[in-house]
């Protein structure tokens, strides 16, 4: 390892160790963990060829893959020998590592989810390829500037990526606008504007090196040659124009998580990396196979959630068009390879064009999907159309088009039938199927969480990380007192460390021995920070009426982004800061209250709480949070949650027991009554003084003193409208609170709780969830399992 570090410093990065950075020491690592990665992933796609085995193509517009060199060396078995390696090198290891910029493509859990399934593919051995867009720049960074969110571009690409091979070879034309032309039954797409896809690959190899599969993502370049005629001119911008217009499709990652952004370029961006990937699996199908009605058994396509939707019209346009399939027959072939999974009911989510921007851009897409529309009414009378009121929906434009549809939770796949795609779900009733989400635990304990995997492994060896059932057997050591006392050491490690952390950065002191309470994810209504920073202000209030009370120590701890467009959001961020400031400065809670919110959250600092949590906050409105993935994380490195029976967090529930839960608030089927009340927010929050109390004072300006109005508008809003019913839970949720600082205080009762729940959620490891889809909806399998078992 030392030797090939060495030599890429020397032939890949041109420089001798003497000279060498810190960023050229990570270069170099990360390209000799690369060489380690090729021949595992060729010898993978040689025995995929072999066998003719059937394919997954995972379609997504967002990869949040985060950091990649202490994940890719723990799957290759080489993590200690990078570190050794480095260590002899007389670098510091923990500092290359915090060189590498997390690779920020995706906003949120669907984008994450989407990693921890490539991760879980590889692990498997299933032949897949995850499909996405190269962006120039990630999610943006945050900031907080007077406790308000300020967004900068992030720049991850201005670095050399070590993981990739760029593929010049492999590019394709992705046309756009212009017009069709119809003769004789036969119809051409006359487009007015062409950009280039071109392919860079990452290898991702799954534990313990059995297999490799590729994460190809797509950049978008002009087609044509430099327009050396306008720069002789010494007209410079006309010749660099028609490249930055292209290049424009593949710049930024829309910011905006679960709201549909209906920009003509969010529009080119799907049709760009869709057309592209269905291109590139069409080629890779055509070089060893014949017959296109046979493409189901050897492709299956998963569409992650309706981004890449326009592959449906696609697909069948290329069937079509270009192999003279009938159109019925195209749009049967394509249904078999299709499957649609579902992230959220907010209605503002379920994407939808106008028809006319739909005609602008792919006008070919526009007529192919009106026949897709009649093609299923004609069979199934009464059905609702993919086209209304002049636009087109494009969840329902998945729904027709793909043969299983699922949902991502027990709960929201029930809601799924019941709700957006009711109508849908009468006319087939077997295709919404459930597949619950799930995390790898390579990721999120294995690297994330030292101090316990090392236990762990210690006391049930290392098959835990390919088989996270096995985390069962530390059931048997919930009454262990010395085990116990381990299992609270380790926690209370990654706590130390995080307070160092939180001393750097954010320049408040905490207290290890306090309890962690942490509430990280995007910032959301639904998902009710809001909720979570008014009880922050009520157990102040409370503290400071007495004082000298049995008080449990805590710190309050959040992360997250807000879109930058999404105005509350931005207020609810500022709020939390306001009271940060206000209570971190109280002489009279001192140490027995803190808030604390790092700036710029992203998969990195996840990977930093989590193992550092105690108390896990899940408070979403119920019905609203789809699964979430953060509760699974949490639980498994042993927090206890608080949180609603919402998404994932009911089988959490069930999982680790409901003795080892801190459950609250009304129910999906309560909430949907509860808003039929006129009034009942201005009701709830005249029934609490806690809440009344703590309203007005922010009314009052305690934590806005230089300007008394600021949260006018937001505190209004909880009165008149409360759509997400923060008033309503807000007592309960207080309770619930109460409770958990109870039980923090018997030291072992609380190791004893946190340890059934991380003995209990190998259930949500995401090889489960992939089995899932691999069984229900893929019909995929390993090729060669390397010892692993094949899927039933
Ligand atoms: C999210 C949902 O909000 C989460 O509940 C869910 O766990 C994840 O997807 C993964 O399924 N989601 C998101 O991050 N972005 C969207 N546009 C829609 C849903």
């Amino acid at each position: 390892m030392k030797d090939e570090i060495l030599h890429h410093i020397r032939y890949s990065l041109g420089k001798d160790a003497e000279h060498s950075s810190v960023y050229d020491w990570r270069i170099a690592l990360s390209l000799a963990l690369r060489d380690r990665m090729v021949d595992h992933w060729y010898r993978s796609t040689r025995e995929t060829y072999a066998s003719n085995a059937k394919r997954v193509y995972y379609l997504s517009l967002e990869f949040l893959m985060g950091r990649l060199v202490e994940d890719m060396a723990a799957n290759l078995g080489l993590d200690r020998e990078a570190r050794h390696a480095i260590e002899a090198l007389g670098q510091d290891y923990e500092e290359i590592v915090h060189d590498e910029p997390d690779a920020a493509l995706g906003n949120g859990g669907l984008g994450r989810l989407a990693a921890c399934f490539m991760d879980s593919l590889a692990t498997l051995g299933i032949p897949a390829y995850g499909y996405g867009i190269r962006y120039e720049h990630g999610l943006f960074e945050q900031k907080f500037s007077d406790g308000k969110q300020v967004e900068t571009a992030e720049t991850w690409l201005t670095q050399r990526h070590a993981w990739e091979f760029e593929r010049p070879e492999v590019k394709y034309r992705i046309q756009f606008g212009g017009h069709v032309e119809h003769h004789e039954g036969k119809a051409r797409w006359i487009s007015s504007e062409t950009v280039l896809a071109t392919a860079y690959d990452t290898p991702v190899i799954g534990w313990k090196g059995t297999w490799g599969n590729t994460l190809r993502l797509w950049s978008a370049k002009a087609p044509g040659a430099f327009d050396l005629e306008s720069f002789n001119r010494g007209d410079y911008l006309a010749a660099g124009r028609s490249e930055a217009l292209a290049r424009t499709i593949s710049r930024v990652l829309y910011p905006d998580d679960t709201t549909d952004a209906g920009k003509q370029l969010r529009l080119k961006q799907e049709y760009f990396f869709t057309a592209a990937s269905l291109m590139d699996l069409m080629r890779r199908y055509l070089s060893d196979h014949d017959d296109l009605r046979a493409l189901p058994d050897h492709v299956a396509i998963q569409l992650n959630d309706t981004h890449p939707a326009i592959a449906g019209p696609e697909l069948v346009r290329q069937l079509v068009d270009v192999h003279g399939l009938e159109m019925p027959e195209a749009i049967e072939i394509v249904r078999n390879c299709l499957g649609y999974t579902n992230h959220t009911l907010l209605p503002e989510a379920l994407e939808k064009w106008h028809v006319g921007l739909m005609a602008y851009v792919l006008p070919r897409h526009l007529e192919i999907i009106r026949a897709i529309d009649h093609d299923h009414r004609e069979r199934h009378p009464g059905s609702p159309r993919i086209i209304e009121h002049d636009h087109v929906q494009m969840g329902e434009l998945a729904f027709i088009m793909a043969h299983k549809v699922n949902g991502v939770s027990a709960l929201h796949s029930e809601l799924v039938k019941e709700t957006v795609f009711e109508d849908l779900h009468k006319i087939h009733p077997t295709r919404i199927i459930n597949q619950t989400n799930g995390i790898t635990p390579r990721r999120w304990l294995y690297t994330c969480n030292q101090p316990l995997s090392d236990l762990i492994t210690r006391e049930i060896g290392d098959g835990w990380v390919a088989d996270l059932e096995q985390l069962k057997a530390l059931n048997e050591k919930s009454g262990d007192k010395a085990f116990l006392a381990e299992f609270q050491a380790a926690k209370r490690a990654n706590k130390v460390q995080l307070a160092q952390w939180i001393r750097q950065t954010c320049g408040t002191e905490v207290n290890p021995d306090a309890m962690f309470d942490v509430q990280i994810k995007r910032i959301h209504e639904y998902k009710r920070q809001l909720m979570n920073i008014l009880e922050t202000v009520a157990l102040w209030n409370e503290i400071r009426d007495n004082p000298g009370g049995d008080w449990t120590p805590r710190v309050k701890i959040f992360g997250g982004k807000a879109a930058p467009g999404y105005h509350v959001a931005k207020q609810i961020i500022h709020l939390i800061n306001d009271v940060a400031t206000r209570i971190n400065n109280d002489p009279v809670t001192g140490d027995l209250l803190k808030v604390v919110y790092p700036p710029n959250y992203n998969v990195t600092m996840a990977e930093n709480l989590i193992p550092a949590a105690d108390l896990s906050e899940q408070i979403s409105t119920a019905g609203k949070e789809a699964s979430g993935t953060g509760n699974m994380k949490f639980a498994l490195n042993g927090a206890l949650t608080i949180g609603t029976l919402d998404g994932a967090n009911v089988e959490i529930r069930e999982h680790v027991g409901a003795e080892n839960f801190f459950l609250f608030g009304l129910t999906a089927q309560e909430v949907q009554e509860r808003r039929l009340q006129h009034g009942f927010a201005r009701a709830a929050i005249e029934a609490s003084p806690r809440l009344s109390r703590v309203l007005g004072q922010i009314v009052d300006g305690v934590f806005c003193p230089d300007e008394v109005t600021r949260y006018h508008e937001l505190v209004g809003n909880l009165y008149d409208h409360d759509y997400f019913l923060v008033t309503c839970d807000f007592d309960s949720y207080f309770d619930a609170q109460r409770r958990v600082d109870v039980a923090y205080r018997s030291k072992t009762g609380w190791a004893a709780m946190a340890l059934k729940n991380t003995a209990n959620m190998g259930w949500f490891s995401s090889d489960r969830t992939i089995q899932g889809y691999a069984r229900d909806i893929w019909h995929a399998g390993p090729v060669n399992t390397g010892g692993m078992e094949k899927i039933a």
